[in-house]
């Protein structure tokens, strides 16, 4: 069964729920200096928070009292569209900062974005690699050619991999919008044509390279991510279940230690039918409104792991860009959930790097915020999977977390979430 339609997991670019035309507004110049402050925390405001446990000490078989000032209650970016970026606050990002830039925690990490290609945005500068073209059909392409060493996105599409790794990672610069974790890293591989479309095999090979395995006819990928961003789906193949390509390739960057992360698609179905959504060992997010409720469009169902703000019709999700026109544009769809959880993944990875790609899935289902009335639907059917996307309790309970590599008895993390 062919697929006609374009299946970026963005419901403005499918023009499912969006309004007809982005919204487009100019952003304020930025100013001079491209030097980007850190996080600044918020002044004279309470400090409610549980103490931590210390980073770097191995827990000692006693409880021992450890001295140290209690860390600011919240941190808010300076980033002028930040104030109107609900989605961050509705997964508790001002806490999770709060335990993260006070002692400059956690190691960068690299997030690969799977999607329509590498669009040059001066929130990522310096953390942003043009990966590899895996478009392998020419007439689909837009770059005259198939698969290469420009990852360049083509066409009208292109801005919806920059929105998302800006989702992921912008700099809280004082400028344009606010990303989740600042100092990732993030490789733009592309796996879309200039339709919109995702050919399963480009996908697979474009998942492995992106993980650091090798793929025929592509150098070795310099920047292995440990989390994989996949806001689409596989286009010309049945929606009756995993690929068993993409199944293969997820097993496969697992095992290299990389977490794949799924937008559940945005066709209102189960989402067990889709490749990668359905597939074993990815953690798949669906959407929910400002409200924590199941839009339309969004896909529900046991294979997916839980919700993170993806927006509807009118409240979309805020972020700058400079495709195109350029501005702020507020897109809708799944494919703006998965970024919420790829980028707290990463915080989770820069913290602990030891933890396995189930481990970090665990703490982000297991720490979810649990929806209004316990359910995303009123449909018993529609299911969203173990809650909304908590930022603030996953990197509590990562902190808490043994950093042994292995698994020892009180630091043990109960893998879970994901099938
Ligand atoms: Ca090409
Ligand atoms: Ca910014």
């Amino acid at each position: 069964m062919k697929r006609t339609r374009a299946l970026l997991l963005c419901a403005g670019l499918l023009g499912v729920s969006a309004p007809a035309a982005p919204r487009l507004v100019p952003l304020p110049t930025p100013p001079a200096t491209a030097d980007l402050p850190e996080l600044q925390p918020e002044p004279s405001r309470p400090q409610p928070l549980a103490p931590l446990v210390p980073l770097d000490t191995v827990p000692a078989p006693a409880p021992v009292v450890t001295p140290s000032p209690p860390p600011p209650a919240t941190y808010r970016p300076s980033d002028p569209l930040a104030p109107r970026q609900w989605n961050l606050t509705a997964i508790r990002m001002p806490g999770a900062w709060a335990q993260l830039a006070g002692s400059g925690r956690g190691a960068p990490v690299t997030v690969a974005v799977l999607d329509t290609g590498y669009v040059s945005t001066p929130e990522l500068a310096g953390r942003l690699v043009s990966g590899h073209d895996f478009v392998s059909d020419a007439a689909r392409a837009g770059d005259g050619d198939g698969r290469d060493r420009d990852a360049s996105g083509v066409g009208e599409a292109a801005y919806h991999a920059e929105v998302i790794g800006n989702l992921i990672g912008a700099a809280h610069d004082g400028r344009g919008m606010a990303g989740i974790n600042p100092r990732a890293r993030v490789v733009q591989v592309r796996v879309a044509g200039q339709d919109g479309l995702v050919d399963p095999q480009d996908l697979a090979d474009g998942m492995r390279w992106a993980a650091g395995l090798p793929v025929a006819g592509a150098p070795v990928n310099p920047s292995p991510a440990r989390v994989l961003n996949l806001s689409l789906y596989a286009d010309f193949i049945p929606l009756t279940g995993c690929d068993a390509r993409i199944q293969a390739a997820v097993d496969a960057v697992t095992a290299r230690g990389a977490l794949v992360v799924a937008g559940a698609a945005n066709d209102g179905a189960d989402a067990a039918g889709y490749s990668p959504a359905g597939c074993r060992g990815v953690l798949t997010v669906t959407s929910v409104s400002e409200a924590g409720q199941r839009p339309g469009y969004a896909n529900w169902g046991r294979s997916v792991a839980l919700a993170a703000p993806g927006g509807e019709r009118g409240r979309g999700i805020l972020a700058s860009s400079v495709s195109g026109p350029g501005g702020e544009r507020t897109p809708d769809g799944t494919s703006l959930a998965a970024p919420h959880a790829s980028g707290v993944a990463s915080l989770l990875f820069g913290l602990r790097p030891t933890l396995t790609p189930a481990q970090v899935a665990g703490l982000l289902t297991r720490t979810a915020t649990p929806f209004p009335g316990g359910r995303c639907d009123p449909d018993s059917r529609k299911i969203c999977g173990a809650g909304l996307l908590n930022a603030e309790a996953a990197v509590r309970a990562a902190l808490a977390s043994s950093p042994s590599p292995s698994p020892t008895p009180g630091g043990t993390l109960r893998p879970g979430g994901v099938r």
